[in-house]
């Protein structure tokens, strides 16, 4: 019963950020993750409110904003507590700590002060997941870090994902999941969540790749479905948004009855 992964929780070994998402996406039945890729705050927020009751996550990636204030991310903040998500601010950091120290906290966006979850490669070493703690693990949040890529030709596979996994393991009081296109971890305490989907398999000019939920989630897996233009570019974005919801808790839960 997929029940029983949330019993596990919340105990001293899990992140308790990782606890809140597992009992988020209970309560919605949602294991879906906008990825609101547009470049205007207005439409931003207004699609976080909008689509907000379907997701457990709407991830963002703020420097695409054209017209970013620190209005708009105590505006994104209240929307997140109205509707009970999670806000992941894709970041991707890749630098040594005590740069990555700074682009959290500071700079025009001040990431930490308003982002539960960022990420992180993990090419610089453990260093990269060290500076980012010493900001968000006072503030209570944590870090996912890319495990896989979706994308064409990516790097990030065979004994690279392995080191990830230690990597994250190491550092678990900070780190709480993966991006990636399977489960890489048996440890039910670590979420993954999964980029490159859409209701058909596919992919895009720029060397994007698709898999469909079913595949990612009960073939792969994975936990969490991210999905940014099968949703964006749908005639109705609220309609396709719960469509990706049902398709994705359904997965998920028939994944979870088998396996746990
Ligand atoms: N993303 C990937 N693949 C990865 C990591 N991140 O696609 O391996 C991010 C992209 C984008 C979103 O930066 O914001 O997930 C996918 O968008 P899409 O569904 O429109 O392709």
């Amino acid at each position: 019963c997929h029940s029983s992964r949330l019993s596990l929780l919340p105990s001293a070994d899990v992140h308790p950020l990782a606890s809140k998402l597992l009992k988020i996406m209970e309560e919605k039945q949602s294991n879906l993750c906008v990825s609101a890729d547009v470049t205007s705050s207005e439409e931003l927020l207004q699609l976080a409110d909008s689509l907000g009751p379907s997701i457990c996550v709407l991830k963002t990636h703020v420097d695409i904003l054209k017209d970013y204030t620190a209005a708009f991310s105590q505006k994104l903040q209240a929307l997140a507590e109205k509707h009970n998500f999670l806000i992941f601010e894709d970041r991707k950091f890749a630098d040594i700590g005590n740069t990555v120290k700074h682009q959290y906290e500071g700079g025009l966006y001040q990431i930490s002060s308003w982002s539960h979850i960022v990420n992180a490669h993990a090419v610089p070493g453990p260093g990269v997941v060290k500076g980012l703690s010493a900001v968000g693990k006072p503030l209570g949040r944590g870090c996912l870090l890319i495990a896989q890529m979706s994308s064409q030709g990516s790097l990030a596979t065979g004994e690279y994902t392995k080191a990830v996994l230690q990597m994250a393991e190491e550092q678990s009081d900070f780190v709480f999941g993966f991006i990636c296109g399977s489960k890489i971890s048996k440890k039910p305490e670590f979420i993954h969540m999964s980029p490159g989907v859409q209701m058909q398999a596919g992919g895009d000019v720029l060397g994007q790749q698709y898999s469909t939920p079913e595949e990612v989630l009960c073939d792969k897996g994975s936990d969490v479905i991210i999905v940014g233009r099968g949703i964006l570019e749908a005639p109705d974005r609220l309609e396709a948004a719960e469509s990706y919801r049902k398709a994705g808790w359904e997965a998920y839960t028939k994944k979870l009855g088998r396996a746990d």
